[in-house]
């Protein structure tokens, strides 16, 4: 053998073989990825129901975050609200495809971030771009003791063609991001107590029960609305380090530090990975 060929010859497990055969890749491929950031909690803060609300929601949120930074360093995620849904409905109407859509939402997530981030600056903490977020934020958050960043997922025009409205937000992003890092936790920020078995501001809301711990499972079987991304049920199923999700009221003052110290006062949804 030439020298040429032994070094074109890269030896490993995988060179020769096609990565569909889940039965060959399983030994190398099928072992638990390592926690980048362990100590980190992800916060996703709702667009429509915290951020559009304006001060009277935002403002008790930002001084329950400011006390929790001692406890803990997060990543603050906010969701894209209703100028969203209004660029998505001129967006349709023009005839965008999906993968146009995604970063005008994902747009008015950033500027949510930028705001909150704002408000929280003297506490030394800034909005950070997702450049960052993929792979500066270790320190960062060694710098200060939380960031904000937008919730969505930087997809584009690589966003999936099968709806017409990006099924990649907010919800699904943070999540995303979360179980990619190996964060210790995710909470979802919004207007409600947790998840119900209907709309509780639908018709009928009134009747509607706060269902207090769930699954990605269960919530695949279920056709009624959810308050939040239906992808995010996907890919709670496939997650590999986050095990449960926390969904919270943030317009009651005290369930987030509740939440972010382990305590149940929303609806914990169980995802698909197991401890060990
Ligand atoms: O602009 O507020 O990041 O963090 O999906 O892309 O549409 O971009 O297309 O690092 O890359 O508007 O400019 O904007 O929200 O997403 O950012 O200020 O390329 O820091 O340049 O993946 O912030 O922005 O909207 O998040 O969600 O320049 Mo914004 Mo968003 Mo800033 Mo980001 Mo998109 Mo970048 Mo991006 Mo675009
Ligand atoms: P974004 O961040 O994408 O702007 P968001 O996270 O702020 O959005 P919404 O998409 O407004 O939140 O979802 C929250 C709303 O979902 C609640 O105010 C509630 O009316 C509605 N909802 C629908 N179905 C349910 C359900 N089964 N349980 C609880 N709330 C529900």
């Amino acid at each position: 053998m030439s020298a040429a060929n032994t070094i074109k010859h890269v030896a490993s497990p995988l060179a020769r073989q096609t990565l569909l055969d889940s039965d060959l890749t399983r030994p190398v491929a099928g072992v638990r990825p390592i926690r980048l950031l362990p100590w980190v909690q992800v916060v996703k803060i709702g667009g429509r129901s915290i951020m559009d609300r304006g001060p009277e929601a935002i403002l008790p949120i930002v001084e329950e975050i400011r006390k929790l930074l001692p406890e803990h360093r997060l990543l603050i995620l906010t969701g894209a609200g209703i100028r969203a849904r209004h660029l998505y409905s001129v967006g349709l109407d023009l005839g965008l495809p999906a993968g146009s859509l995604a970063p005008l939402a994902a747009s008015e997530a950033g500027q949510y971030g930028h705001i909150l981030a704002s408000l929280l600056a003297p506490e030394g903490v800034a909005y950070v771009e997702h450049e960052t977020i993929a792979s500066r934020l270790a320190i960062h958050l060694s710098a200060a003791r939380a960031v904000v960043g937008s919730a969505f997922p930087p997809y584009h025009h690589h966003e999936f063609p099968t709806s017409r409205i990006p099924v990649h937000r907010a919800d699904t992003g943070a999540f995303l991001v979360a179980d990619a890092l190996g964060a210790a936790g995710l909470t979802i920020v919004e207007d409600v107590d947790g998840v119900y078995d209907a709309d509780p501001n639908g018709a009928g809301g009134d009747k509607a029960k706060l269902v207090g711990e769930t699954s990605a499972a269960e919530l695949a079987g279920f056709t009624g609305t959810l308050p939040f991304d239906r992808a995010l049920v996907e890919v709670m199923a496939t997650a590999r380090h986050i095990e449960r999700v926390q969904l919270i009221n943030g317009l009651v003052p005290g369930r987030l530090t509740a939440a972010l110290r382990g305590e149940h006062v929303g609806t914990i949804i169980h995802t698909g990975a197991r401890r060990g």
